[in-house]
Formats: structure tokens, C-alpha cells, sequence
């Protein structure tokens, strides 16, 4: 698979991450294409004055509704990688995100979870991630999550990274969370249909409490107004799963 790259003079570890995360998907996961809406693949706007940029790259999979790997640049001053795995709601998986902002050489925000769609991460999980709750310690500048942010798992990382060898700690933290969760998913069976109904509220929510991020919000309705940008969070960033099916056993109505 081709190398991601909308941009020259991308941060490197933008570049590093999203070859990584393309590298694991293509290793792990059987892709299969994946048609955004109305061709919503490589998109361009103004921001300021500033171009901006955005190219995304989106697959399924036997487990996965949508992979989603966006990266988006405005002019010199801001580059983001924006990445999440949504499951198939017959797949008691959870929903992994990850989001690098930064511009003028720093990354200013660097975020990596697996997050739950239940009340909390299946067992496995948590003590895979155990190990990677004390790591997270050598970061020198940990940032808070936003009120909205109650989504995510006790192993979220949220740090600015600080130079070369904070860098590489992000790096290695996300392709080991990536990697382990690829590894989960292409070897678990789906749910019943009872599970399923918890699985879409899950995800419902998870896609209720992203949209409620107004950064993300400001940057998409400077460059391309507000109605765009409802649309675009609602349709390609965050969007909501199908209903579960009807159970079998739920009484039909009368024609
Ligand atoms: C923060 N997201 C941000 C910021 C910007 C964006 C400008 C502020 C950076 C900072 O505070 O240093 C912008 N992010 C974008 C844009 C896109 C994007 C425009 O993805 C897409 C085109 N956000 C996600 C995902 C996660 C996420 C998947 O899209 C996590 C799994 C998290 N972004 C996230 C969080 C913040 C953030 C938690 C900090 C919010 C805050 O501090 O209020």
C-alpha cells in the first residue's frame, strides 16, 4: 500500500504514524475498500487566507465497519493525523482513536486510546495496557482531557511530546495498543443480538462526545462553514452506527 503524504514538510512523526498505523491495518486486518460519501476523499478549503487540506484514506473489514486514517494541513500553521477503528457493532471490540495536532515543528496534542464501548475494557485489554500506564510517567508534559473526553480508558494517553525520544514513546505506545487490538479483532467471533443493542449505544455515545469537541469544530467551520462541517463530523469523522437488527422474537406489526 502506498505511503500517506499530503504534504512535503510534514512533522515526522505525523508521516512515521500514519505509515505505521497503514503498515499494521494491512498486516493484521483483511481491507476492503470503503466509499466515503460523495467523494469526501481529498478535499480542499481556506482557512484565513491558508489552504486547507484534507486526504483521507478509508477501509472495512470482517470486524470493522470503518477504518478512517485523515491527515489535514492548514497552510504552514496546523497539520493533524486523525485516526479511528470503528467495530462492526456484532464485534465486541472497542473503538481505537488517536489524534497528533501540531504546526510550526511541535506537536502541541498527542492522544492515543482504546477506548470502551461497554462499562470497561474487556480483561485482556487491561492487562496488556497495565504495563504502559507506568511508561506513560516518562512523559514530561501530560494534558488534561476536556470534560467530553470521559470517554476514554484509564490508558489514554494525552501528552506534548517533548523532543525526539518523547516522540518515539508515542510512537511505540500507539503501535503496541494498535497492534495488540489487531490482533484481538481479527481473532474474536461476533455477539449475540441482545449485546449488539449495548454495542450501538456504546458507539452512539462515543460519537456524541467527539462531535462535542469545539476545536476540532473551529478549524473545519473556518475553512468550509457551518453546515459543511455538520455534516462532515456527522458523516466522516463520527459517524453513528445502523441500528441493531430487530430480535427475531420482537412482535411484527400487522400489514
Ligand atoms: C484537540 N483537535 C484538537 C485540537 C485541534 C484539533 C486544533 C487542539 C490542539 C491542542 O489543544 O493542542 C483539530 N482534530 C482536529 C481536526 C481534526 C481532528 C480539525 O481530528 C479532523 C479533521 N480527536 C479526534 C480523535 C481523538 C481526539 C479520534 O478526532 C481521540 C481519540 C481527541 N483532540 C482530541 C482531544 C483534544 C483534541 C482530547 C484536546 C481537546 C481539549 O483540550 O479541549
Amino acid at each position: 500500500m502506498s505511503a500517506i503524504s499530503i504534504q512535503d514538510r510534514q512533522h515526522p512523526l505525523i508521516g512515521r504514524l500514519a505509515n505505521r498505523i497503514l503498515e499494521i491495518w494491512e498486516a493484521h486486518l483483511e481491507l476492503s475498500p470503503y466509499r466515503l460519501p460523495e467523494d469526501l476523499g481529498y478535499i480542499e478549503g481556506k482557512l484565513e487566507g491558508e489552504r486547507l487540506t484534507i486526504e483521507n484514506r478509508c477501509f472495512q473489514t470482517p470486524q470493522f465497519r470503518k477504518l478512517h486514517l485523515e491527515l489535514a494541513r492548514v497552510g504552514e500553521s496546523l497539520e493533524i493525523l486523525h485516526c479511528v477503528m470503528f467495530p462492526k457493532p456484532s464485534y465486541d471490540l472497542p473503538v481505537f482513536g488517536c489524534d497528533l495536532v501540531g504546526g510550526r515543528g511541535q506537536i502541541s496534542a498527542a492522544i492515543a486510546d482504546l477506548s470502551p464501548v461497554e462499562a470497561q475494557l474487556p480483561a485482556e485489554y487491561q492487562s496488556q495496557l497495565n504495563p504502559w500506564l507506568k511508561r506513560q510517567a516518562a512523559f514530561s508534559q501530560q494534558r488534561q482531557l476536556p470534560q467530553w473526553g470521559n470517554i476514554f480508558s484509564p490508558y489514554c494517553l494525552f501528552v506534548r511530546p517533548i523532543g525526539p525520544g518523547e516522540e518515539q514513546l508515542f510512537l511505540d505506545a500507539t503501535t503496541a495498543y494498535l497492534e495488540f487490538h489487531c490482533g484481538r479483532a481479527s481473532a474474536s467471533q461476533p455477539v449475540d443480538r441482545e449485546q449488539q443493542a449495548n454495542i450501538v449505544a456504546g458507539q452512539q455515545r462515543y460519537c456524541d462526545r467527539q462531535q462535542q469537541n469545539d476545536k476540532t469544530r473551529r478549524v473545519l467551520e473556518k475553512a468550509f462553514g457551518k453546515q459543511w462541517t455538520d455534516r462532515y463530523i456527522s458523516t466522516v469523522l463520527f459517524d453513528s452506527p445502523d441500528p441493531a437488527p430487530q430480535s427475531q422474537s420482537s412482535p411484527r406489526s400487522t400489514p
